[in-house]
């Protein structure tokens, strides 16, 4: 019995170092290391290349390194077994500081206040208090909870949008896509933390954008296929958007050439929103590839592969 690692980035030797360490009663190998593929019995990915998977005839799972599965399930040749992917408070917690900072630069105009200093020009700005803007976070899933809790915390009004209807303490929250332009009427700021499937590929287009009020900011940290990046382009320069803040990206690293880079409008955070860092991530893998060997319950973990998150 194995297990193969496959993160990319050159990083397979770190992450698989680091498993070994935390796995010791499992060898653990890299994408290209040699090994009898009829011994994998599990691997640990971040987009592994299309058809690579199906090489190991005795796969039992399949273990993503990060909250989403995209980019396990656009494999057309993906094995039918389980898959799992992290989740964790610590996870969470960093997308809520990322959601929380980037919220409050738009609320305070930090991009002006910056631009300010860089030409030396001293002008107070007056911004409204938090509690005048509400925002709202589109999935309320592990990330989209916290974001919203932590948002609730500092005083926005907060609403959020899912596929199934749900109650949650100190949230409006609305449901499907019956309910999404009712949600989007009055979010002065929308935060993308959506899984990508086929429903929620482009959702970030020019109908949504006209449904929000004037002067709305943008905010993804989803995936980058959830943004029609030309429509993007079109409201800011249009004005219909006050502006965006990104963190993911159709193509990652963001082209140099890419417009998004040197828009006045919008922010680049390269896809750092809750990134996890490899000793965290093998620590919480280990336990999750322990607790699926025991078969032990991986509550909230498996994916529904129908569901596609
Ligand atoms: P979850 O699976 O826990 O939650 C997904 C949420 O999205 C659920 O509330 C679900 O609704 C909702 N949803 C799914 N499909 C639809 C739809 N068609 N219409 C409306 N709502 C929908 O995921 P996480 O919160 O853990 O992560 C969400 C995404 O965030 C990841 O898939 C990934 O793309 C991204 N991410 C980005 C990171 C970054 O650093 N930028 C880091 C981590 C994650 P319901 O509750 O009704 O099922
Ligand atoms: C994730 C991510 O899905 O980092 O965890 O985007």
């Amino acid at each position: 019995m194995a297990l193969v690692v496959r993160v990319g980035s050159a990083k397979d030797d770190l992450w698989r170092g680091l498993l070994q360490r935390a796995l010791p009663e499992l060898p653990c190998y890299g994408w290209d290391d040699a090994v009898d593929p009829e011994r994998v019995h599990y691997a640990v990915v971040w987009q592994p290349p299309p058809g690579g998977l199906r090489r190991f005839p005795n796969l039992r799972a399949i273990f993503s390194i990060g909250a989403g599965v995209d980019h396990i399930f656009c494999d057309p040749e993906l094995p039918a077994v389980p898959v799992i992917r992290l989740a964790d408070a610590e996870l969470s917690q960093r997308m809520a500081e990322y959601v929380v900072l980037q919220t409050l630069r738009c609320l305070r105009r930090q991009a002006d206040l910056d631009r300010q200093q860089r030409a030396g020009h001293w002008e107070p700005l007056l911004t409204p208090p938090a509690g005048e803007w509400t925002v709202g976070v589109m999935g309320l899933g592990e990330m989209g909870r916290a974001a919203a809790r932590a948002l609730a915390g500092i005083g926005f009004r907060v609403r959020g949008w899912a596929r199934n209807p749900r109650e949650l303490e100190g949230l409006t929250t609305f449901a499907g896509v019956d309910e999404l332009p009712v949600f989007l009427a009055e979010c002065r700021v929308l935060v993308c933390l959506l899984p990508l499937t086929a429903q929620t590929e482009g959702i970030l287009n020019r109908s949504l954008f006209e449904r929000l009020p004037t002067d709305a900011w943008v905010i993804n940290a989803g995936r980058g296929e959830h943004l029609v990046e030309a429509d993007l382009l079109n409201a800011l320069d249009q004005e219909l958007l006050a502006g965006a803040v990104l963190d993911v990206f159709r193509t990652e690293p963001l082209p140099a050439e890419h417009p998004f880079w040197t828009h006045p409008g919008i922010t680049v955070t390269p896809h750092v929103a809750s990134r996890i860092d490899p000793p965290t991530g093998c620590r919480l893998l280990a336990v999750n590839i322990r607790r699926f060997m025991a078969g032990d319950p991986l509550e909230g973990l498996r994916v529904d592969p129908g569901r596609g998150y």
